[in-house]
């Protein structure tokens, strides 16, 4: 190497690592299951935490007077509350200085004891597990960005019971922390509302096969048949309650109320009434819903604004701190007031997102219509909501 190379070498070394210097890496989580049944909705997840890091890259944050460069790292938790501790702890090894996830809830809360046990606590936003025990724990580093099912179950109990006036209501359930602590609100609401509930019966989140189950129901003629489960077991069971002749409504709560039904169940999905925790996908602001379909060439399934909303979160209250340090960006997550793809987010005491909106849909002609949200315990009108909100929810 001739002696001006070996210059020029130099003052690229001096400049590279003058540029380490000037920027940091910062390590975001992200967990959902990314194999199995339910894998198009962690995918669904992952991608908007993903679109928001990408964005935040493309801005180019300074933090501290440096750059920062955020790395999503994802793991796929397969939906199973063992694997979820061990990739939490491998997000702790990590020394990510925030999560967004878990997708399930029955993951997401032995996980959080993973996050909350760390040194610092690192904080962590779900935008999906909706069981309220996850907020329960006492935990402060623990936040959610779409309701809980305390709402949730209550919104489309009341709706199923005041629209189709059922008598008499099956409530099956796929034993997860999710799919039973739901099916227990919606028992809970209807017996409260005068409507009989038959006994308890359960699949598995593995469940395909209901034939057995459904026979049993069959033979009490309900009038509507809830089941607390996820998509991928709750579309054979509305295919095959239909084969089997049941005339009763179906109605499903956040985890089976997406699009993939009509896949799932065919044409037996049309007329399922069935409940999103938070506002519909495509509610989301418009900037979100074109650079989602710009990045990834599908629409958004179900909670993918949420966890976009969730890893911004995370971004802004490390901004606010001038900090990615966990202890001293938390404080400022805890109070933050922040318009989101999915409208203004504030957490109350527990983590839980103040005023969560509750969708209730229907199905028609295969596609998922939102046709009320219930907000602070009020019913409007889908079409009344988004006049009301104009901007504020498609901006
Ligand atoms: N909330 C729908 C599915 C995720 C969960 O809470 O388990």
């Amino acid at each position: 190497m001739t002696r001006s190379r070996l210059l020029l070498a130099a003052m690229v070394l001096a400049a590279v690592s003058g540029c380490e210097k000037k920027s940091t890496a910062i390590a975001i989580g992200s967990a959902a299951p990314l194999t199995g049944g339910i894998a198009h909705l962690g995918k669904d997840n992952e991608n908007g935490a993903r679109l928001a890091i990408e964005e935040a890259n493309a801005a180019k944050i300074k933090i501290d007077g440096r750059e920062v460069q955020f790395d999503l790292i994802s793991f796929d938790d397969q939906a199973d509350p063992k694997v979820g501790t061990t990739v939490a702890q491998k997000l702790v090894d990590a020394k990510v200085a925030g999560v967004v996830g878990h997708l399930n809830s029955g993951v997401t809360i032995p996980a959080s004891a993973v996050y909350n046990g760390a040194s610092p606590p690192i904080p962590m936003i779900t935008g999906s597990a909706t069981n309220p025990k996850l907020t329960e724990q006492g935990f402060k580093n623990v936040f959610r960005v779409v309701g809980r099912d305390d709402q949730q179950g209550p919104a489309i109990a009341n709706y199923l019971a005041s629209t189709a006036k059922p008598k008499l209501v099956a409530v099956i359930d796929d034993a997860t922390a999710y799919g039973e602590g739901l099916a227990n609100e919606v028992e809970k609401t209807l017996t409260a509302a005068a409507v009989k509930v038959l006994p308890r019966e359960r699949g598995t989140d593995k469940t395909t096969d209901w034939k057995a189950v459904l026979t049993k129901v069959k033979g009490s003629s309900p009038d509507a048949v809830f089941y607390g489960g996820m998509d991928a077991t709750g579309g054979p069971l509305l295919r095959q309650g239909r084969e089997l002749g049941i005339k009763a409504v179906f109605s499903f709560g956040d985890g089976a109320c997406t699009d993939n039904m009509k896949q799932l169940a065919g044409e037996a999905a049309d007329g399922l009434l069935c409940s999103q925790a938070g506002i519909p996908p495509q509610a989301a602001s418009k900037k979100f819903l074109d650079s989602y379909k710009k990045r990834f060439k599908v629409d958004p399934i179900l909670y993918a604004p949420f966890t976009y909303d969730a890893a911004n979160l995370l971004i802004e209250a490390m901004k606010r701190a001038n900090s990615v340090d966990p202890a001293k960006y938390l404080p400022e997550l805890q109070k933050i007031d922040f318009a989101g793809a999915t409208g203004r987010i504030a957490f109350d005491a527990k983590g839980d997102r103040a005023d969560a909106e509750m969708t209730i849909f229907t199905m028609r002609a295969g596609r998922l219509e939102p046709i009320a949200i219930i907000k602070s315990g009020k019913t409007v009108k889908y079409e009344d909501f988004i006049a009301q909100t104009g901007d504020a929810a498609k901006k």
